[in-house]
């Protein structure tokens, strides 16, 4: 008997699944793999299931023969475990990032004398209904909120961009590459408040209230699953910031990050050139139990931002308040640097794992940009922002065909540039 292998990623079970097995059953026995959460959330949704679930409705399947595991994206070590005769898949392999994991699945049945069976994708009424009722579930608060938790445990980093906005949430969302012979992307939002600020042609100091940040929250959430940080800046006075972690936490948000400062904030890549006053220990500590005590689930995350070496007021400081600050219950640190050499983030890191080995750490590589997030990972750091990149993009792509439309006195000149109009118009899926 031959033996036939698909791999399954899905919480669900519909028509163009069922059709792929009816399909495989004609070659011989069929094998389902089924994706581990790690290697699923590393290009795919996240599952709304536990994996235990995932591999119990897929063993319900009749006609299925036997479930096994596959731990990788790629299909090598799995066809060395079961040795297919065939891979069979859904066509929609043939394009996108997906088209990596065919050309793998093709290299490795062309050394073994396998076939590669693509069944045209199920497009129907059904499959779109139940694909869009799982993504909106993703969606929800409850899931996406405690998402941020379970990244931290499943990823060796958790890779997060910053967004301002319905379109950019949809980069985050949306962006798979291939890289290195496996697929990425990002796991988490970053809602800068200097990209927020930017965007409405205001400074970042604090001046775009709370309700217009939180309408920026709502904006990227209706279009997005992935878990949202928020930059909640000084985090305010401790009588508003119970408010905002209330708010924040209905909103679905996984994960304020608030800063040691008081008075007038501006954004620490400014460091000492502009006057910025660093918040007592005493003081801090107190606005984050106050946080602890408002939040009403388990999955929410304060994290304490570390002004220091912004500040040049030193590691010991810097490592005094980052303990001062856990113990006061901040459930991560976030230590910050504008140096264009990562050794103080480094170092740093690396004190403060030799007395905490658990507490989340957070880094924003803005300036010391040259640090690999294998790097950050060997040095204990969990979280990656790239806290500005998305908006640094755009705006010179955009002021550089501003200029070139008032030079040319039309726009054929800067067409070349330009995402085809065909294309921006069906940018956005419409829900039907
Ligand atoms: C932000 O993105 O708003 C931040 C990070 O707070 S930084 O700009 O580097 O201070
Ligand atoms: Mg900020």
């Amino acid at each position: 008997m031959k033996k036939i292998y698909t791999c399954f990623c899905t919480d669900f079970i519909h028509d163009g699944h069922l059709n792929i097995i009816r399909e495989a059953q004609k070659y011989g026995e069929v094998i389902v793999g089924v994706l581990s959460d790690k290697a699923m959330i590393s290009y795919n949704k996240f599952p709304t299931v536990s994996f235990k679930e995932r591999f119990q409705l897929i063993k319900s399947i009749k006609g299925v023969s036997e479930v096994v595991i596959q731990q990788d994206v790629m299909y090598d070590k799995i066809v060395e475990e079961i040795k297919p005769d065939y891979i069979i898949h859904g066509d929609n392999w043939k394009v996108g990032p997906m088209k990596a994991i065919r050309d793998n699945a093709v290299s490795l049945m062309a050394k073994t004398g396998g076939k590669v069976i693509d069944v045209p994708y199920t497009k129907n009424e059904h499959v779109s209904m139940i694909d869009a009722k799982y993504n909106l579930k993703r969606s929800m608060p409850e899931y996406r909120r405690k998402r941020l938790k379970e990244l931290i445990n499943l990823r060796d980093i958790v890779k997060t961009i910053e967004v301002h906005s319905g379109l950019t949430g949809l980069i985050a969302e949306k962006t798979i590459v291939e890289c290195n012979g496996t697929l990425d992307q990002f796991d988490a939002m970053w809602i800068s408040s200097l990209c927020d600020s930017t965007a409405k042609g205001k400074p970042d100091i604090e001046l775009v209230d709370m309700t217009s940040r939180f309408r920026t929250i709502s904006d990227v959430a209706e279009v997005t699953t992935k878990p949202i940080i928020f930059d909640g800046d000084t985090g305010g006075l401790i009588e508003h910031f119970v408010y905002t972690v209330r708010t924040l936490e209905r909103m679905g948000v996984s994960a304020v990050i608030i800063e040691d400062k008081v008075g007038l904030k501006k954004n620490s890549l400014f460091g000492t050139e502009v006057k910025q006053t660093q918040d007592s220990i005493e003081h801090f500590c107190k606005k984050i139990s106050a946080g602890k005590n408002a939040q009403l689930t388990d999955d929410f995350m304060i994290i304490a931002r570390i002004e220091s070496l912004i500040l040049e007021q030193g590691m010991e400081d810097a490592l005094k308040r980052a303990l001062s600050f856990v113990e006061a219950g901040a459930d991560g640190i976030m230590i910050h640097s504008r140096k264009k050499e990562p050794t103080e983030i480094l170092e740093f890191c690396d004190l403060f794992r030799k007395t905490n080995k658990t507490t989340p750490v957070v880094v924003v590589p803005s300036s010391f940009n040259s640090i690999t997030e294998d790097e950050l990972i060997a040095h204990g750091i969990n979280i990656v922002i790239y806290a500005n990149q998305l908006t640094r993009a755009a705006f010179p792509a955009m002021e550089e065909v501003a200029k070139d439309i008032l030079k040319y006195h039309r726009a054929k000149e800067v067409d070349s540039r330009l995402m085809p109009i065909k294309e921006i118009i069906s940018l956005i899926d419409e829900i039907k």
